[in-house]
């Protein structure tokens, strides 16, 4: 019989969307692995963060996920999609509320598939950082009804809390073979990393419905003699009346995330970066199959 000396397991991180999965997903692996924004339907892949605990020999692989909501396109379709087919090799799911807002039926609909799955469930009530006493309290009193197995108070965003979490999550990790080296924090490949930090950039710079249009594939990467990586992106949106203001008066825009995105990119990878940011519209990408293919959703 082999016996292992390791634990590990997969963890779900589920919950509506902007509550801070993403954020809370960072703040476990200690490094910005997955990008955040105060928009909502920010995360829209599922994006592996791995922690690695040598002392208690455990190893957890947290599977962030796009927030759960009421789909209105094919992109939203295929996210829920996505959540709920991660819950299915899930060990453990974290679900995350947000303590600044009322518990709805979101997290009503959330709660009754995790009940239903009857995998272990620790909930994280996070923002606890901006939420008042009396709401915390209601939060835990209305969600411990579900009667999961372990409710957290935490602020993602202030890293309080974030080491019970991980208590918690590890004590139920079953014996199994780590999955990822030691001293890895996520298995998304550079490319996509590097579409995503664009995509962060864009989404704190523009307004309204339009980062929901935006999507960015990253072309080309390479290292060149000279020590400089070269990369080249594309921005597709999918209407021509949008393209000037991902473009902006006179590329104002283009060069702002170019510039904001660079400066990340030379810290994430230790070198000089070259950005080729171009800009594309492709109609309807979101509504398209064969689009929501290429970009890889
Ligand atoms: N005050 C406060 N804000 C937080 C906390 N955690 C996250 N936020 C903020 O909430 C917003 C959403 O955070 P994300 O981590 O992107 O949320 P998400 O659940 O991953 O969102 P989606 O990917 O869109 O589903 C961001 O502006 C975060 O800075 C927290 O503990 N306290
Ligand atoms: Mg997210």
């Amino acid at each position: 019989m082999t016996q292992f000396e390791t634990r590990s397991g997969f963890v779900s991180i589920v919950g509506r969307p902007n509550v801070g999965k993403s954020t809370l997903v960072n703040a476990m692996v200690g490094e910005k692995i997955a990008i955040t924004s105060p928009r909502p339907q920010t995360t829209r892949n599922t994006i592996r963060g791995v922690l690695t605990l040598p002392d208690r020999g455990s190893q957890m692989v947290l599977v962030d996920t796009p927030g759960i909501h009421k789909p209105q396109t094919a992109l939203g379709d295929r996210l829920n999609r996505l959540v709920y087919g991660s819950l299915a090799e899930a060990d453990c799911v974290l679900f995350v509320l947000d303590a600044t807002q009322p518990i709805g039926p979101g997290d009503k609909l959330i709660a009754e598939r995790l009940l239903q799955a009857g995998t272990p469930v620790v909930v994280a009530l996070n923002k606890v950082d901006r939420a008042k006493r009396e709401h915390i309290g209601d939060h835990l009193r209305i969600a411990g009804e579900w009667d999961f197995d372990a409710y957290v108070p935490i602020s993602a965003l202030k890293r309080d809390g974030i080491e019970i979490v991980i208590e918690e999550v590890d004590s139920r990790l079953k014996a199994g073979p780590f999955f990822f080296p030691e001293d890895a924090v996520t298995d998304q490949p550079d490319s996509l990393l590097v579409a995503e930090l664009i995509r962060e950039k864009y989404l704190s710079r523009l307004h309204e419905e339009l980062p929901h249009s935006l999507a960015v594939m990253v072309t080309e990467m390479e290292q060149k003699g000279n020590g400089v990586l070269h990369i080249s992106a594309t921005a597709y949106v999918e209407r021509d009346s949008q393209k000037g203001m991902v473009i902006g008066k006179g590329g104002t825009m283009v060069r702002d995330v170019g510039k904001a995105a660079r400066y990340d990119l030379e810290r994430l990878f230790g070198s000089k970066v070259f950005l080729d940011l171009n800009v594309k519209v492709e109609k309807d990408w979101q509504r398209t199959d064969e689009m929501l293919d290429r970009l890889g959703f």
